[in-house]
Parts: structure tokens; sequence; C-alpha cells
């Protein structure tokens, strides 16, 4: 790997931004995955023709680094073992719940942890080598939190930046983690790190002082440098967002608007379509939405073949135990509500457990009347900002939970508290009767939020910010 080129510009995250896809003759590709993150850093990349450094996605793979597009990929190996411990273990059994206010049971487990510092140790170390000298790495997500740190340990002079797509939790719930401390110095390690809310930050922040005694002046840290004097540490929420001008052209294709139609006389045409678009996952609030949607089939305030939900549930993390029982809840639910509610020509749930293309989802979205999100705690929830972004004809209202980050900006929306069964609801009525006038004031003022604060902003704002907060660092 010495002779690899170095790069300016180096974006370290779990996944690499493609999938490998093996064609009906046996050939393979690389076939670039649709996230947002690689929307957002598509233009960056493509300015510093940077490179990429994360897992394939597949065990033992062992790949030489290779071009595609705009940038150069590094891919990280990682074994069976080390899947089972450090990703599906401490990433998505320890931290995501820990996160997410305990919504489930996080489970504490060493050898969890200690895969989890190999394989950081690895994705540093891989940075480390691509990465040209006085580069700009940037760190995606709470897998990878140890990054920053040992990255700074190997090479002082890098700037690094670190976002956590993920909420960060209040410090009564932090403080469970055995290994609080390691963490929070290896994010430490970042010039810059980005939450999605004003109060992530600040939760962060309070964790530093509780545990270390630093001092914060918001959104400063100083972090004593060993050597007599102090590194600044910026931590800050920049709101994520979503490529709104590629959802609005999806949105405008003839297509698209004949399939929504085609969606709607499929389910009967009823008079409201109600959707939740969501990875099967304790977060979401499904079971919530479920609860207080067949409360109302159930006193009659709503009538099947007038209403329907449509639940697209894609399928997320199925060897993890509590998404294997929340998949069987959930469908227990849907198979009770339609077992009494539906009829031979009416679904009550409209309930897929499918992944679909984009321009399905896009459909889905114009065809909806009112989409549900009713998240118990999300970072941010994309799919709100894209249901926003699809509406071009200003119509359509979005229920929305105020644990969500989306909601410190969708203040237009109706906000729920989603485990107030009866005042979600109260929102679901409200959103099926609003009138039309109010539902485009509405709809007018959340797509202007949206349009405003795209994906692009976003990473410009960070790496902006990355920028000025380095050369402010009294440690070089
Ligand atoms: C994490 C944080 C934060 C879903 N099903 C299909 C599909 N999707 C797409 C949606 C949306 C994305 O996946 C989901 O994004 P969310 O933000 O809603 O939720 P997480 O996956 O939990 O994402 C979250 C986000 O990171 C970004 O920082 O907002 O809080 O938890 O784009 O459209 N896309 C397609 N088919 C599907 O079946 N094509």
């Amino acid at each position: 790997m010495t002779d690899l080129p170095h790069y300016d510009f180096v974006v370290v995250s779990n996944r690499l931004p493609v999938d490998r896809v093996i064609d009906a003759d046996g050939t393979e590709r690389w076939q670039r995955s649709p996230g947002g993150l690689v929307t957002a850093l598509e233009p960056v990349m493509r300015a510093s023709h940077g490179a990429w450094v994360g897992w394939a996605g597949q065990p033992d793979l062992d790949l030489a680094p290779f071009d595609s597009d705009d940038a150069t990929l590094v891919p990280v190996p990682l074994s069976p073992l080390e899947i089972e411990y450090y990703y599906e273990g401490f990433s998505n059994d320890t931290l995501w719940p820990l996160y997410h206010d305990v919504i489930a049971s996080p489970s504490f487990h060493r050898e969890w942890w200690e895969a989890y510092v190999e394989v950081n140790q690895r994705f540093a170390d891989a940075s480390a080598r691509v990465a040209a000298p006085g580069a700009t790495v940037w760190v995606q997500d709470y897998q990878l939190q140890l990054v920053p740190r040992m990255l700074r340990e190997q090479r002082p002079d890098l700037t690094i930046g670190f976002f956590n797509h993920i909420p960060f939790p209040p410090y009564g719930i932090y403080a469970q983690l055995p290994w609080r401390k390691q963490v929070i110095e290896g994010l430490l390690g970042a010039d810059v790190i980005g939450f999605q809310r004003v109060a992530d930050a600040g939760n962060f922040s309070r964790a530093v002082r509780r545990l270390f005694g630093y001092a914060t002046r918001t959104p400063e840290i100083r972090v004593p440098d060993g050597l007599g004097g102090h590194r600044s540490v910026i931590a800050k929420a920049f709101p994520i967002s979503i490529d709104v001008e590629s959802f609005e052209q999806i949105a405008r294709r003839p297509e698209v608007q004949q399939r929504a139609q085609q969606i709607r006389d499929d389910l009967g045409n009823p008079s409201t379509i109600m959707l939740g678009v969501d990875r099967l996952d304790y977060t979401k609030g499904i079971r919530h939405r479920l609860k207080a949607f067949g409360e109302l089939l159930g006193d009659g305030t709503l009538a099947v073949g007038d209403a329907v939900l449509v639940q697209v549930a894609s399928p997320s993390r199925e060897r993890v135990a509590a998404y294997m029982q929340l998949r069987d809840e959930i469908e227990l639910t849907v198979g009770r509500l339609n077992g009494q509610y539906a009829t031979i020509s009416h679904s009550a749930v409209a309930y897929l457990h499918h992944g679909y293309p984009r321009e399905e989802m896009v459909a889905l979205y114009l065809a909806a009347d009112v989409m549900l999100v009713t998240a118990l705690r999300d970072g941010m929830n994309l799919v709100a900002k894209e249901y926003v972004a699809c509406q071009l004809d200003e119509d359509g209202v979005l229920v929305l939970s105020e644990f969500a980050g989306a909601a410190d900006e969708l203040k237009n929306a109706l906000l729920v508290n989603p485990h107030d069964i009866d005042g979600l609801k109260e929102a679901i009525v409200a959103a099926v009767r609003m009138p039309q006038r109010e539902r485009t004031t509405r709809m007018r003022a959340l797509r202007r939020r949206v349009r405003d604060n795209d994906v692009a902003r976003w990473s410009a704002t960070f790496l902006d910010t990355l920028r000025h907060a380095n050369h402010h660092s009294d440690a070089r």
C-alpha cells in the first residue's frame, strides 16, 4: 500500500459507498449505493479526487484500492467474527440502543469492545496510509468513534472531522457505557465533532465536563495537549439533509406520477392514504403508529376502504435478536389488524417488508396524503425531509415525532409525542381532516425549509467549520 497516491481529502465510514453486485452471467461489478452521504460528498470528492475508506459489506473481502467515479475506494476487510462482534455486536447491540435512549436494552460484552478497538485501529491505519500531509479526514458515525484519536496519534498533521449521524444521549444514559471515557477520548481526537441536534452537542459537552472536567464554552472544548497547552475542539450541531433537487427531479417524472396514481388505484382509491417508511427498527415507533391507527379503526373514527396505512419496513440488522423480535411483534400486530378490520377488497394495513428502488419510494411519497414519522428517537430522519421534497403540489401532511432531529427544523409539521397514543390519534385525525388551505400553508413552509438547508449546504458548512477550527487551534 505504500505506493498509493496520497489524497488531500479522505472520508472514512463503516460501509463503502458501493455495493458488490453479481450479474446473472456471474460477472461482478460495483454499484453506487444511493445513500445521502454519497450524494452530499460527491461534489467535494469530485473537486479533490479524494479517497473513501470503508468496509465493502462482505466477510473476508481483502481487496486492493480501486477507482469509482470521483473517488478512490479503499476497502477495509472484516472477518466473520469481527462482523459479529464489532458491527452486529458493539455497534448495533451496544451503542445503537444506548444512544437511542435505551429503547431496547444495550448488551455490554468485553469481547465486543475489544473487536471495536481493533477494527477502529484498522480503519485509522488505512486512513493514515492514504492521507497526504496536511490532508482533511472526515470520519462518519458511531461505528468509528475511536478513529479520530487513533489517527491523530499517528498523524498530528491532519485536520480531522467527525460526524455522528445518531443522537448523543444524556449523561445519565451515556454513563452506563463501561468504556465511556475511551469513547470520548476517541472522539476528542477530532478538530470538529458534528451532531444532528443542538441537544446532542450539549449532551456530549456535558459528558466531557463530567468525565474529564475540561472547560467547555459552547461550541468549544479545551482539551489539554499533554505539553502544557490546549487543543480546541468544536462540538456543534450540523443538521443533515437530503439532495432536494434529485428527489424533485424524480417526483416530476411522468412515469413516477403515473405509478403514484396506480398505487392509489390499486389500494381502491381511498380518501386517505397514510404512509410509514422505515428501516424495521425499534427506534422508529412503528408499533406506536400501528396502535394508534388500530384504535382509530376500532372506535370508528376511520374506516377501512376510506383510509389505509401503507407501511414499508425495509429489512434491517436481521441477525440481531432485538430486530427479529420486533419483526415478529409488528407482523403479529399487522396480521391482527387486517384479520379484524380488512375486507376482501380492502386492507387496513398494506405491510411491505422489502427494500424498493428510489423511484418507487418517491411514487409512494406522491401517493400518500399523510406521512407518519413517529420515531421514539432518531438522529434526524431523512424520510420526513424526502416526503416534503416530493410534494411539488404543496399538498400532503407530515405528522412528525418531536424525538426526531428533523423536528427542530420542520416546525410546520404536526409534531407529536409518539408515546402519547391519544395525542398521536388526535394528530392523525387532524391530518386527515386538515383543510386544503392549511395543508398548503404548512407544506409550503416545510418545503422552503428543506430546500434552504439541503445536503450540499450541510457538507459545505461542516467542512468550512473544519477549515477554520483547525487554524484556530493553539496546538500547532
Ligand atoms: C441514520 C439515522 C439520520 C428506506 N427504505 C428504503 C430506502 N430507505 C431510505 C430512505 C432514507 C434512508 O433510507 C433512511 O434514512 P433515515 O434518516 O430515515 O434513517 P436511518 O437509516 O436510521 O439513518 C437517521 C440518517 O442516518 C442520516 O444522518 O437521519 O436519524 O438513524 O433515505 O429513503 N430507500 C430505498 N428503498 C427502501 O426500501 N431506495
